[in-house]
């Protein structure tokens, strides 16, 4: 018996979207782009609680067709988006370990984006550590050297969480890390002066490596402030927006246009 796969079976229903959330220039407030992040429908249609889709990635196969279907869509939005004079400044895409398999991966991205008449720097596959472990290691590091010689953006997600991750900004060409919101949300918390201690020097790495630094997670003023005083430059979380069908960010985009 074929076992049931929630992921290929919302593929195979037409049951996934994408939401975005904004990302913040932390200086002017303004949205400089938005990270798409997978939602998936349930019969009714009512969208799932995110993460009740997280273990369908772990087939490799289903992993992939999540992608593929993800940026089938992503470029859609991007695509109506222009039609309308609507300019939604850089998508960042998640990237699974999965697509770092394949050669796939690269020439679907650059056969989309061009067809589509989409700069190529209009997007930023989001990786984590986790596609640098294991066997394939060294084709993920050659196939993100060959993103970015491609013209697309790269971004260290879920950053300090992982490990080995100074070497690999050593031998990748990341433009972006994005520092894991688990600090964020812990600066004015329990650990907070070691979280403080460890947000701003991962602020100051990006800036000697002269590397775009993202906050992810950022809920409240006071960790703004923090991450602006510190020199942190752009920002992600529910204090500036939380994830949201196109529908919406059509609105927000609109009204600030
Ligand atoms: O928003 P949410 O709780 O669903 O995100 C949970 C995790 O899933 C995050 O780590 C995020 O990076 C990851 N994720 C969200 N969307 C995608 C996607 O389209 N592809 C992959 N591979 N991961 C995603
Ligand atoms: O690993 P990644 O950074 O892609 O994870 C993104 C996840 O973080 C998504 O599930 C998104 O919904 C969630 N997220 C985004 N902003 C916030 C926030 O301010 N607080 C919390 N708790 N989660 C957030
Ligand atoms: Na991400
Ligand atoms: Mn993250």
């Amino acid at each position: 018996v074929a076992m049931i796969n929630i992921g290929r079976e919302a593929v195979e229903n037409n049951r996934l979207l994408p939401y975005y959330q904004p990302q913040i220039s932390m200086q002017t407030g303004q949205v400089i782009g938005f990270e798409a992040l997978l939602r998936r429908r349930d019969r009714s249609g009512q969208i799932c609680l995110p993460g009740t889709i997280a273990e369908a990635f772990n087939d490799y196969e289903v992993a992939e067709a999540i992608g593929i279907n993800m940026l089938d869509m992503v470029i859609a939005d991007m695509i109506d988006w222009r039609s309308r004079g609507l300019d939604c400044g850089k998508i960042s895409i998640n990237a699974s370990a999965a697509e770092f398999r394949n050669r796939d991966f690269i020439h679907r991205l650059i056969d989309h984006t061009d067809r589509a008449g989409i700069p190529r720097d209009r997007l930023i596959i989001e990786v984590t550590e986790g596609v640098f472990v294991g066997r394939s290691a060294s084709a993920a590091n050659d196939m993100i050297t060959e993103l970015k010689q491609a013209g697309f953006g790269i971004s260290l997600d879920d950053f300090g969480t992982g490990y080995a991750s100074l070497t690999h900004l050593r031998e990748i060409p990341v433009d972006a890390l994005k520092i894991d919101r688990s600090f964020i949300q812990d600066l004015f918390g329990n650990s907070g002066n070691d979280s403080a201690a460890i947000v701003s020097a991962i602020i100051k790495l990006g800036q000697g490596l002269g590397k775009t630094v993202v906050a992810e997670g950022i809920e409240t003023e006071r960790q703004a402030d923090f991450l602006r005083q510190h020199g942190c430059l752009a920002g992600q979380g529910y204090l500036f927006g939380r994830p949201a069908p196109k529908s919406s960010i059509d609105e927000l985009l609109a009204g600030s246009r």
